[in-house]
């Protein structure tokens, strides 16, 4: 018999050809009449992405196997109450790495460059003003990059600093990366350090307790003024109040954010209304192909537990040590 499996988001046909291929396959979705409790009964495994998984959600589960989330993060995985009714969890890392490094430059590009003011500013029917200067942006070429978190992303971020805007980067993490080090001459610093000496502060630490408000005024006051800040991290590892302070108070130069505190951002944050604040809606991995190669990763691993296999990418909490 096959196993039954819960689906609680659209996903490419390839992906759910492959599911029904391997599964007794049921839907739910926030706006369906059960919740997730009630619909987590008798499933075996359930593939996610935003949805929160603890011990309330878990409480009706009553033979799942394995959480599969469509995310590299998995803040929103309570891993304890997961342990305790012996679920494992997998994620899907790697085949979003380029996509996210992608989206930091363009991050910074637009920050830098004010795209998305000056693109308002001609579609509403203006051009080059007298004072031209009023539309100047800041050099991303041959400026300093610092990276608070060197992972699988980090690495791809660093290539294209280097290699294509000619940048020199500084990282902090918690283990050093040599080979990073050695092949594209990156150099490891405190967080002081890098907060102080960097124009591009580009913040990439997983959510855990000790990234929590990692970026507070404290560090907002450590910056250059003339300094861009960009997270594609987690909203949570920033102080929010404090960077809108920052930002309004000429601290720093200005922001790019992919994350909020609050997703959905409430429309009233003051964060949506400073110019020189670029923002877009967590759209880090979000291309067509990069989320099809998510889903589907997401599929196998689920499948993988389903059949006692070893899942391509278990959580590593879940690990056998
Ligand atoms: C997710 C992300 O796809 O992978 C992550 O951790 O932040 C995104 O790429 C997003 O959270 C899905 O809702």
């Amino acid at each position: 018999m096959k196993p039954t499996i819960l689906i609680t988001q659209k996903l490419p046909e390839n992906v759910i050809d492959y599911l029904k291929a391997h599964c007794e396959c049921r839907y739910w979705t926030p706006s369906s009449d059960s919740t997730i409790e009630e619909a987590l009964k008798g499933v075996d495994g359930v593939m996610v992405s935003g949805i929160a998984i603890n011990e309330k959600t878990l409480s009706m589960a009553d033979r799942l196997k394995v959480v599969s989330t469509i995310s590299v993060g998995y803040n929103h995985l309570d891993i304890e109450a997961m342990k305790a009714k012996g679920v494992v969890g997998t994620h899907t890392p790697e085949v979003l790495d380029d996509t996210v490094a992608d989206l930091v430059m363009a991050l910074m590009l637009g920050a830098a460059r004010r795209i998305a003011s000056l693109d308002a500013y001609v579609k509403s029917g203006n051009w080059l003003p007298t004072d031209v200067e009023t539309l100047f942006g800041l050099d991303v070429h041959h400026k300093k990059m610092g990276i608070i978190g060197m992972g699988r992303i980090g690495r791809q971020i660093v290539k294209r600093a280097t290699a294509g805007f000619d940048m020199t980067v500084m990282y902090h993490n918690r283990h050093r990366d040599e080979e990073a080090e050695r092949l594209w001459g990156i150099t490891y610093a405190s967080i002081s350090e890098l907060l102080s000496e960097a124009d591009f502060v580009v913040l990439m630490v997983p959510l855990t307790e000790s990234t929590r408000g990692l970026m507070d005024a404290d560090a907002f006051r450590k910056m250059k003024n003339t300094a861009i800040f960009i997270n594609a991290s987690r909203g949570q590892t920033v102080d929010e109040a404090a960077l809108i302070h920052a930002v309004e108070h000429g601290e720093i130069w200005g922001a790019a954010l992919d994350v909020f505190c609050q997703e959905p951002i409430d429309a009233d944050n003051p964060l949506l209304k400073h110019p020189r604040i670029l923002t877009v809606p967590h759209i880090g991995s979000a291309t067509e192909e990069t989320r099809t190669r998510m889903a589907m990763s997401a599929a196998e691993n689920l499948v993988a537990v389903l059949n006692d296999k070893e899942a391509p990418y278990l959580i590593p909490a879940f690990k056998k040590q």
